[in-house]
């Protein structure tokens, strides 16, 4: 069965794929597989290469990537998904890769359903680096990762026993919002201020503001170039301004925008 499933998912020119059995995916602070998926035996976690275009000036350019990436993983979930059901009548369970997240209390508020990195482990994919991202023995930090549950007894393969970080301290040095500064944690709200300006947070606080303002300050508020860039939030969705602890890791960087 994992046979199959690997080429066809790598057929899809998808750039790697991994198994792992429900009972070794360890999330301490994830809700259990089976309360998501009542009889989940396994994932199938696939990893996708960001494009150079991460290490781009321009924060539109390196957020567009990430779009066409999410989009391209989000058809492959669906496709690797249906074969699944179809070749082996058997239900799944697609992952998201970022969003819908849930956020009906402040714990639950930045903690996917699955979380990716430890199922990336899991199935063999990686190892946790200082940055707290996985990092992938063959395509370094810059890949993401989705997954899809399924009922299949299928074993994990084997671990990665050696991270490919080498603990350089290049990620910590580059986070403008000292995010890392603390082995082992990445400081949410740290990160999220400098990676997404035109976040929640921002929306928040324009509309506490408006809330106070008088008719000539409103009409200049909704014609401000902030309120331009939460508009356009609103529609796009979470968008990242700040991919430094991820496209400056020196680990299996090819190719890059600076050669
Ligand atoms: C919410 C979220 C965020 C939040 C962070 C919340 C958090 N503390 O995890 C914010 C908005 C800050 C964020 C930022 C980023 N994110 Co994000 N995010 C997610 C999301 C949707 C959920 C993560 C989650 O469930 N966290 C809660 C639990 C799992 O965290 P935790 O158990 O507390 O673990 C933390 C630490 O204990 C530590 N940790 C846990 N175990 C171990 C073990 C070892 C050995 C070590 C060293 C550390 C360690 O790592 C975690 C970091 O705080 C996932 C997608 C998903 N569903 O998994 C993407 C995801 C983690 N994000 C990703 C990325 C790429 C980013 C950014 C680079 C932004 C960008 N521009 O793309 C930054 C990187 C920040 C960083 N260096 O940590 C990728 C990571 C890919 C990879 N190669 O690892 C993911 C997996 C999305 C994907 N589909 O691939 N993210």
């Amino acid at each position: 069965m994992k046979e199959r499933i690997r080429d066809y998912v790598l057929g899809l020119g998808i750039e790697d794929v991994g198994f792992a059995a429900a009972s070794d995916y360890q999330s301490p602070k994830s809700p259990i597989i089976d309360s998501l998926f009542p009889g989940a035996k396994s994932m199938v976690v696939m990893v996708f290469k960001e494009l150079s275009a991460c290490e781009s000036p321009s924060p539109q350019l390196a957020m567009n990537a990430r779009l066409d990436l999410m989009e391209y993983s989000r058809s492959a979930n669906y496709r690797v998904g249906r074969f699944i059901e179809r070749e082996f009548n058997s239900p799944v369970m697609t992952v998201p890769t970022s969003y819908p997240m849930d956020f009906s209390s402040r714990e639950k508020a930045g903690t996917g359903e699955v979380s990716l990195r430890h199922a990336a482990v899991a199935a063999g994919l990686g190892a946790f680096g200082r940055h707290n991202l996985v990092v992938h023995p063959r395509f370094g930090t810059r890949v993401i990762f989705s997954a899809i549950l399924t009922k299949l007894p299928l074993a994990s393969d084997p671990p990665v026993e050696n991270s490919p970080c080498t603990d350089c301290g290049i990620c910590v040095k580059a986070c403008p919002g000292g995010a890392l500064n603390v082995p082992g944690q990445t400081d949410m709200m740290k990160c999220i201020m400098n990676s997404q300006p035109y976040g929640l947070r921002t929306n928040i606080k324009f509309w506490m503001r408006f809330g106070e303002a008088s008719p000539d300050e409103r009409k200049a508020m909704l014609q401000s170039p902030e309120y331009m860039s939460i508009y356009q939030a609103g529609f796009i969705g979470f968008q990242y301004a700040c991919f430094r602890c991820y496209s400056q890791c020196p680990v299996c960087v090819t190719p890059s925008i600076g050669t």
